[in-house]
C-alpha cells in the first residue's frame, strides 16, 4: 500500500505523480510554429515507491522523463519512468529497497553495492540515444523516441570514472558532448574528471584531477579552450552519512574556487582561483579571450538549499538564498589565485539559466531564465519549493536590457528551453518553451514564447490534461540531431 510522508517533498503541489503515458496530438491554444521539427525531453524526480524513510528529499525520487514530439505543428507526448537498476530492483521487490539521499549505509542489504542513481535530473539527446544523467551515477542510455531504457554505459569499457555529471554541453565546434564528474572514485573522494564524448558515441578523452574538497559539484562551464569548475561548499563526509544526517551540509567557513582546466591537456597546468564563501548555481555560459576566462552563473550570498542545511546549524536565510546573475572572470597569466573580476549582470534573483546553446563556449549575447519575482502574488497551495519561480526572463547581455513575463499568481513555471528559428537564424532568433504549471487547477501547459518577445506572453499553448510535477533539466534536439 503506497502511502507518501505528508511532508512538503510528498504532498502539496509535490504530490508525486507516477504517471506514464502516450498522448497523441496534444490540444493547442494558438499555432505551434510549423517549421518546429524536433523534440523537447525533459525530467522530474517522481518516486516509484513510497520512501524507506520519512524525512527523504525531492532529489531522492526516481527520474521520470517527459518526451514532446514536435512536427508540423502537432505535438506528441509519452511519459516513461527511467528503468535504472535501482527502479528494476524495486520494481520486482513491490517496494523501495534503497534508502536515503546518497546515503548507501541506509539501504536493504540486498542492494548493498547496486548503483543507486535515479537518472532524474537531466536528459540530452547525443549520438542517437537519450543520455539521463544524474551526478552520483553513470550515464544511463534511452531510446530518444520510445523512451525504452538501455541501460547504463561505461562507452565501451573506456570510461574510468564511476560517475557522470548532469549538465554536459555540446561544443558547438566539434559537436562533442562535454562532460565532467566527480566522486569519479567512490563517494567522498576528491577525484574528478573532464570527459569529452564524439558525435559516434565514443570516449574522446577522460582528464583526471583532483579538486580542493569534496563538495556537490553541480554544473560546469566549457570554453574554446577551458573546462571550468566551481567549488562550493555544499560539503559532506562518511560521519554525516553514519548519523543520518543530510547527505550535504553548508559549510560557511571554507572559500570557494573557479577552476581552469585545459580540454586538450593533462591538468598539469590547472589552476584553481579562490574567492569568498558563497553558493554557486547554475551555468549559463562560459568563454575565454585568450587566457581570459569568465564564467557567468547565479551567485547567492549564502546556501540556496534549505534541504542541505548549514554544517553549524545557522537558520537557513530566505533573502541570502537569492542568486544573481554574475561574471566571474579569471586570467590564466595571472601568478595569484586572485579573481580578475566579479561583476552582478541581473537585478533580479535568477536560476534556470539558459542560451542559444548555438553559441555555447564562445561569447554571447542573449540569455534566458528564470526569475524568482518575491513581489508578486502567490495564490497557490504552499509547501513546494520552487514556488516563486513565477517570471520569465530575458537578457540582453549587450545591452543589458531584461524583458520578463509573470506567469500569474496561480502558476509557477519550470526551466526554459531556447529553439533556434532555422538553422540559420541569428543568435538569439526563435522560441523559448517552458511548463507553466497551475498549482490551483492542476493543469500544465508548455507555452511557447517569441524568444525575443517574452514580456508578450506566450504565442501558444500545449495543453497537458495534468499538472507536471516539478522538474529539473530538458533540451531540444532537431530532427537532424535525432537522425544522427
Ligand atoms: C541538484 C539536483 C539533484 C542532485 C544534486 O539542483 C543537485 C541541483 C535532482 O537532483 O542530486
Ligand atoms: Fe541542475
Amino acid at each position: 500500500m503506497a502511502h507518501f510522508p505528508a511532508t512538503p517533498s510528498f504532498s502539496g503541489t509535490l504530490r508525486p505523480s507516477r504517471i506514464e503515458c502516450d498522448i497523441l496530438d496534444l490540444e493547442v491554444e494558438g499555432d505551434v510554429p510549423k517549421q518546429l521539427d524536433g523534440t523537447f525531453h525533459r525530467v522530474h524526480p517522481d518516486p516509484q515507491f513510497a520512501p524507506k524513510y520519512e524525512d527523504d528529499q525531492f532529489f531522492n525520487g526516481d527520474g521520470m522523463v517527459s518526451l514532446f514530439r514536435f512536427r508540423g505543428g502537432k505535438v506528441d507526448f509519452r511519459q516513461r519512468y527511467a528503468r535504472t537498476d535501482k527502479w528494476k530492483l524495486e520494481r520486482a521487490a513491490g517496494h523501495a529497497l534503497f534508502g536515503a539521499y546518497r546515503n548507501p549505509l541506509t539501504d536493504d542489504d540486498s542492494v548493498k553495492g547496486q548503483i543507486r542513481g535515479t537518472a532524474n535530473t537531466n536528459v540530452m539527446v547525443h549520438a542517437g540515444k537519450l543520455y539521463a544523467m544524474k551526478e552520483d551515477s553513470p550515464c544511463l542510455l534511452m531510446d530518444p523516441l520510445t523512451l525504452e531504457t538501455e541501460g547504463y554505459t561505461d562507452f565501451g569499457g573506456k570510461l574510468k570514472s564511476q560517475t557522470f555529471c548532469a549538465h554536459p554541453k555540446i561544443d558547438p565546434v566539434t559537436g562533442n558532448l562535454c562532460a565532467f564528474a566527480y566522486g569519479t572514485k567512490g563517494l567522498m573522494t576528491k577525484d574528478m574528471a573532464y570527459i569529452e564524448i564524439g558525435l559516434d558515441g565514443a570516449l574522446v578523452r577522460e582528464i583526471a584531477f583532483e579538486n580542493p574538497y569534496y563538495c556537490m559539484m553541480h554544473d560546469f562551464g566549457v570554453t574554446g579552450d577551458y573546462a571550468v569548475f566551481t567549488v562550493m561548499p555544499q560539503i559532506s563526509n562518511w560521519e554525516r552519512l553514519e548519523k543520518r544526517l543530510p547527505f550535504f551540509g553548508f559549510d560557511t567557513s571554507l572559500p570557494c574556487y573557479m577552476g581552469v582546466l585545459r580540454r586538450d591537456g593533462d591538468a598539469s597546468d590547472l589552476r584553481w582561483f579562490k574567492t569568498d564563501n558563497c553558493f554557486v548555481g547554475h551555468v549559463m555560459n562560459a568563454f575565454n579571450d585568450g587566457t581570459r576566462v569568465h564564467i557567468d552563473l547565479p551567485i547567492s550570498a549564502n546556501n540556496s538549499f534549505p534541504f542541505f542545511p548549514d554544517v553549524d546549524g545557522k537558520p537557513f536565510d530566505p533573502v541570502a538564498s537569492r542568486g544573481y546573475l554574475t561574471r566571474w572572470t579569471v586570467d590564466m597569466s595571472s601568478n595569484s589565485d586572485a579573481f580578475t573580476s566579479i561583476e552582478r549582470l541581473c537585478e533580479s534573483p535568477d536560476e534556470f539559466p539558459r542560451i542559444d546553446e548555438r553559441y555555447a563556449t564562445q561569447a554571447y549575447r542573449h540569455g534566458w531564465m528564470l526569475i524568482l519575482d518575491p513581489d508578486r502574488p502567490y495564490e497557490g497551495p504552499g509547501g513546494a519549493f520552487y514556488a516563486l519561480t513565477n517570471t520569465l526572463g530575458h537578457i540582453d547581455l549587450a545591452t543589458r536590457r531584461e524583458t520578463r513575463w509573470w506567469a500569474g499568481p496561480q502558476c509557477a513555471i519550470q526551466e526554459p528551453c531556447f529553439i533556434p528559428r532555422g538553422p540559420d537564424a541569428p543568435e538569439g532568433d526563435g522560441y523559448v518553451i517552458a511548463l507553466v504549471d497551475n498549482h490551483v487547477t492542476n493543469y500544465s501547459d508548455l507555452a511557447v514564447f517569441d524568444a525575443q518577445r517574452v514580456d508578450e506572453g506566450p504565442i501558444s499553448r500545449i495543453r497537458l490534461p495534468m499538472r507536471m510535477r516539478q522538474g529539473l533539466h530538458g533540451n531540444w534536439a532537431n530532427a537532424a540531431r535525432l537522425a544522427a
